[in-house]
């Protein structure tokens, strides 16, 4: 049956940095955004260093997308927890009478796409649609802001639905709390055929939660997931919660899973043995290959700072291994570059190594792998996308040439109180529009 199906590739859809990228320390429990805090940013070199990874990506040969950054600050917000006047006022009210949320109002955090949704290829899902649930996000007030705009995103990306279901994100509440495929791997023999989906939570909202840091994701919402795509192979594991309170705010801190390999830290799992045990039940056309690297070999702690298993993991055309993309972080920790090098040469999946840098992002807790959402698509899928939002040379090169008109190069979170700021985002994102094929009324303000 599997031979019958069509041909797939696994696309990155990453998300552009934004024009108010700032280090608040909006995220308790994500340490790099608690330890940067009120550090000056660099919007530009941020947004350069995404357009950076998106050519590498594009030139190792897999299809790249391109998702728009959110209008911040959200003026909206602003407006419906009581603070009124013209744009200009409500920024400069908020800025005086409640900072922090200011700063909530201007976060880049849609900048993650491994959080803007959970994903199910066509091969996977019932209806045999591409199906997608926009992560609600709302563990953290800054990131509850994303949902709707995502999902409006995602709709101008894959808008044909005969073969796309973009749905709503799930309801609302602490129950259902989703942070999307930042905690979902997929395995598979190949990408086309039915595979095994790893849905990790790291709580079950029936159990009362005494953690020192929040545990965002939780069963109920992954359950929901996986039901209204009706996706096959779910395997459902806990997250530790002894790495939750390490610092490990989402299971991609600690594991990354591609084609027939998970790549984990030991302590990634609450049970790591039944994981594997009921992966294996669930892979009906491969054995999968588990690469395990141990605490003895690489501490939690030094996993977390390098963000090793942060990497990208991909399958790169006439390669028979993976190939992983990791931030410089990794190679600067010496016992996370140790791991790499022996994953590499114990001959197993993993074949190769290719470091980025992506150190603002990094900086706020967000590394290769935070900035990609990854879809698996047919040809026929693929032709059904938004050509616009395909990311080649020459829209490297368009906005390259976009981000140095319009965006800054030091930013202070004081600085999110100029309104000057709004105008100059609104701006970016007015010529974004056009480039990106978004249509009218696509942002708040262009409404
Ligand atoms: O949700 N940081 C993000 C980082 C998300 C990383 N994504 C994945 N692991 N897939 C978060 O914690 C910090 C923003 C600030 O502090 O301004 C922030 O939201």
């Amino acid at each position: 049956m599997s031979s019958l199906r069509a041909p797939a590739v696994e696309a990155n859809a990453d998300g552009l940095v934004g024009p108010t990228h700032s280090f608040a320390g909006l995220a308790p429990g994500n340490l790099a955004s608690e330890i940067n805090k009120g550090d000056p940013s660099n919007p530009r070199s941020a947004v350069l260093e995404g357009l950076s990874k998106m050519r590498l990506m594009a030139g190792l040969g897999l299809p790249q997308f391109v998702l728009p950054p959110h209008e911040r600050p959200d003026v909206g917000f602003l407006r419906g927890i009581g603070f009124g006047g013209t744009d200009h006022q409500v920024i400069e009210a908020a800025a005086r009478q409640a900072p922090e949320l200011l700063n909530t109002a201007c976060s880049a955090s849609p900048m993650w796409a491994a959080n803007a949704a959970t994903v199910t290829p066509s091969a996977d899902a019932a209806d045999g649609r591409v199906h997608f649930t926009p992560a609600n996000l709302l563990t953290n007030l800054h990131r509850s802001l994303e949902g709707e705009q995502t999902t409006r995103s995602l709709r101008a990306l894959f808008p044909d639905e005969r073969r796309f279901a973009v749905h709503d994100p799930l309801p609302a509440q602490p129950h259902f709390a989703d942070e999307g495929a930042a905690n979902h791997a997929r395995l598979c023999a190949d990408h086309g055929v039915p595979g095994v989906n790893l849905f990790v939570w790291g709580r079950d909202a029936y159990e009362p939660w005494t953690g020192r840091f929040p545990a965002r994701q939780t069963k109920q919402a992954f359950e929901a997931v996986a039901r209204r795509h009706g996706a096959g192979g779910a395997v459902f594991a806990r997250q530790a919660r002894a790495a939750i309170e390490a610092g490990v705010f989402h299971n991609d801190v600690v594991c990354v899973g591609a084609r027939t390999c998970l790549f984990f830290h030991e302590t990634a799992f609450e049970d790591a043995v039944a994981v594997q045990a009921d992966i294996r039940a669930a892979a009906r056309s491969f054995e999968p290959q588990f690469v395990q690297i141990d605490a003895a070999d690489l501490p939690l702690g030094e996993a977390i700072k390098s963000y090793l298993f942060n990497s990208m993991l991909v399958s790169l055309p006439g390669d028979d291994r993976l190939t992983l993309i990791a931030p410089m972080e990794t190679a600067e920790t010496p016992r996370a570059a140790a791991a790499v090098e022996r994953a590499i040469a114990s001959n197993g999946p993993i074949g190769r190594v290719e470091y980025v840098d992506v150190r603002q992002s990094m900086r706020n807790g967000g590394g290769p792998a935070c900035l990609r959402l990854r879809v698996v698509l047919t040809d026929d899928e693929l032709a059904a996308t938004n050509p616009a939002q395909r990311f080649d040379a020459t829209l490297h090169e368009r906005l390259t040439a976009w981000a140095e008109r319009h965006y800054r190069d030091r930013l202070l979170p004081a600085d999110l109180a100029d309104p000057h700021l709004l105008d100059e985002s609104r701006a970016a994102l007015d010529a974004l529009t056009g480039i990106l094929g978004l249509g009218g009324g696509f942002y708040p303000s262009q409404r």
